[in-house]
């Protein structure tokens, strides 16, 4: 077994540590059956996430951009958390200090039982208007109407998510940098780590001394930087390196 996917290692380390954060992507969503961005089945219609998440899209298209919208909310709503969610979930009981920083815009961890989540893209539940900016929880699937107005001014709303070309909320990407630097061990899960500023996050951590663990069946950038780096999908690999450390503790409790 090469030394990055060294599991004993690692649960040793584990067995260690306290502050851990997680920085997820669509990955960890995609054995839920919600397709990834830069997959195969991330096409919609004949468009990529980039043409369709941006400010000039939904200005030049509004019907357009909240169709795609509609669409990926209808799936959402049919699909559930999958072990990988359920296990991060059941690690934020266990481990004193937990974070899950998250790209995903689904709730999925909130819905798997997550208590500690930073939604660094926002959250496909909730929309604002694009007058006032009031912010509202809006579950309707399909959509009543489309694109959806607000209903104290009558403006168009739009869905409350950080759009590329878009500055990250101040103080949760504050929040995120902070809590990656000062973790003992950062997970990075069903990202492809190439959209800024979240792929910096694990850098951010490793540049203060935190052990990084990648998830993920492909190589991505964050590879060779990584201290360990299991080739395979999270619902899988997120359960079995549970059992192990449950395994673990049981031995050292004697
Ligand atoms: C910003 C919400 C300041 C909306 C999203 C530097 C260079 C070039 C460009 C930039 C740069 N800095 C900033 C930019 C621009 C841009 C950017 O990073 N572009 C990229 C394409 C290079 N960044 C921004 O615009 C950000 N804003 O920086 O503000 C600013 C302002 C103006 C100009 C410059 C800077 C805002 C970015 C947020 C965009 N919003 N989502 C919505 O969802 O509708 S991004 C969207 O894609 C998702 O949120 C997600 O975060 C993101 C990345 O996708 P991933 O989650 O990684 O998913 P992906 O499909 O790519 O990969 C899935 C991975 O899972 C794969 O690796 C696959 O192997 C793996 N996988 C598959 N199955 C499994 C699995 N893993 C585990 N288990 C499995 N079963």
């Amino acid at each position: 077994m090469n030394k990055s996917q060294d599991l004993p290692r690692l649960i040793e380390v584990l067995l260690n540590t306290e502050r851990i954060v997680v920085l997820t992507g669509a990955g960890i969503s995609a054995e839920s059956g919600i397709p990834t961005f830069r997959g195969e089945e991330g096409l919609w219609k004949k468009y990529r996430a980039e043409q369709l998440a941006t400010p000039s899209a939904f200005s030049q298209n509004p019907h357009l951009v909240w169709e795609w919208y509609d669409w990926r909310r209808g799936i959402i709503n049919s699909k559930t958390p999958n072990p990988g969610h359920h296990t991060l979930a059941k690690w934020g009981k266990r481990f004193p200090f937990f974070t899950v920083i998250t790209q995903n815009i689904d709730g999925f961890h909130q819905k798997a039982g997550s208590s500690d989540v930073l939604e660094l893209h926002g959250n496909i539940w909730k929309m604002r208007c694009t007058q006032k900016g009031t912010l509202m929880e809006n579950n309707e699937v399909p959509l009543k109407l489309i694109p959806p107005i607000c209903p104290k001014c009558g403006a168009l709303l739009r869905p409350h998510v950080v759009w590329f070309g878009e500055s990250l909320d101040f103080s949760i990407l504050t929040k995120a940098f902070q809590l990656s630097s000062k973790s003992q061990v950062m997970f990075v899960i069903g990202t492809s780590a190439v959209v800024q500023p979240a792929a910096s996050l694990p850098f951010s951590a490793a540049d203060a001394g935190a052990k990084i663990v990648e998830i993920n069946p492909e190589p991505t950038p964050l590879s060779s930087h990584a201290d360990f780096s299991f080739r395979g999908r999270s619902g899988k690999i997120l359960p079995m390196i549970d059992a192990e450390l449950e395994k673990a503790e049981k031995h050292s409790e004697g």
